[in-house]
């Protein structure tokens, strides 16, 4: 199954990876270039089984991004964590004040200003997603602002139209604001495929936390897959995954060895319990998981 070629990959990178410091000082294994491939044909979605996933974070992240959303406060306002930890890190560095990450979020929800300041990840996905910045040339040469680019209405509607294009692609990467980022995209482009009135995607990912980031990645490409095909009116088909650094960092130790001692169990299933209008207006509640009966959750640290 899907869940078990990921295990795979888990396996070979902490055994065969090659040894390798990184940005954050963590260090980390690495294997670089490669595959995994997730059949949603029959409805299911690889939400790992072998630790609990907290999926509902995970739908919440991709509904941030597909509103074009770049600041964490509407995440930290539903709860979910997983942004804070860089602005958090830019923000201490800044005031020097020793600021827990509960009191930080406490700030960023009750200030709309400090979050405005502190909150703001950069031009990240959901900006690059639904505004990419686009200029237009005048007549002496010189180039004025237009009307930003939205790369998924213009996916969703050339899938429509034009099912046979092979430039169904969007991308987060776009090079010149990579350093106004918190972090550059590390899911940075996907490209689908329709055919037999199957839709079928490619995630190519730059770069892999296999323990922490890719349960969220895999999961929400998937959905995204999903939404999409609702949208156009076609089946769910496959799911490739092309990693391109895939690492696990040395102080996930405990989690490998504990994921790696258990067995899988069957994939859940997502059904949605209505048609939305278009891709954008998917609340978490149109959602429904089934059959999700994973193993307990294993914490590890991220590395910032
Ligand atoms: N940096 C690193 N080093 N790894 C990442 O996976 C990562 N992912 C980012 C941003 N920067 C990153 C965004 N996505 C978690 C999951 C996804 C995510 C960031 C963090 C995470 O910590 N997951 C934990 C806790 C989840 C929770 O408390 O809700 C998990 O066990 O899944
Ligand atoms: P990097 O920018 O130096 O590659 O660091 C980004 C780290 O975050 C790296 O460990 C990969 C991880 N990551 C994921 O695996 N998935 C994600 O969605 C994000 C945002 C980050």
């Amino acid at each position: 199954t899907g869940e078990a070629q990921y295990l795979d990959l888990l396996q070979r990178v902490w055994r065969t990876g090659v040894a390798r410091g990184d940005r954050t000082g963590t260090g980390t294994r690495a294997l670089f270039g490669e595959m995994l491939k997730f059949d949603l044909s029959d409805g299911t979605v690889p939400l790992l089984t072998t630790k609990r996933v907290f999926w509902k974070s995970a739908i919440r992240e991709l509904i941030w991004f597909l509103n074009g959303e770049s600041n964490i406060r509407p995440l930290v306002e539903q709860g979910v964590h997983i942004w804070t930890d860089w602005p958090l890190d830019a923000y201490r560095k800044a005031s020097g004040e020793a600021i827990s990450r509960d009191e930080f979020e406490a700030r960023i929800m009750a200030d709309a200003d400090f979050a405005a300041r502190w909150g703001e990840l950069g031009p990240v996905y959901g900006v690059q997603w639904r505004r990419w910045p686009r200029f237009a040339a005048n007549e002496d040469g010189s180039y004025r602002a237009d009307t930003p680019f939205d790369q998924l209405a213009a996916l969703v509607d050339g899938l429509k139209r034009n099912p046979n294009s092979r430039r169904h692609i969007f991308t987060g990467w776009n090079v010149p604001y990579l350093d106004q980022m918190a972090l550059p995209p590390c899911h940075m482009t996907y490209q689908y495929f329709v055919a037999d009135g199957r839709l079928s995607g490619i995630l190519y990912q730059r770069s892999c936390d296999l323990g922490l980031g890719f349960p969220f990645n895999i999961f929400e490409a998937a959905v995204l897959i999903r939404m999409l095909a609702q949208q156009c009116g076609l089946e769910p088909g496959m799911l490739t995954w092309m990693g391109a650094d895939c690492h696990v960092y040395e102080n996930h130790e405990h989690l490998v060895t504990e994921q790696l001692r258990r067995s899988t169990r069957p994939l859940p299933r997502l059904d949605f319990a209505r048609q939305p209008a278009d891709l954008f207006s998917y609340a978490l509640e149109d959602f429904v998981i089934t059959g999700y009966d994973p193993h307990p959750h294993i914490a590890a640290p991220v590395a910032v």
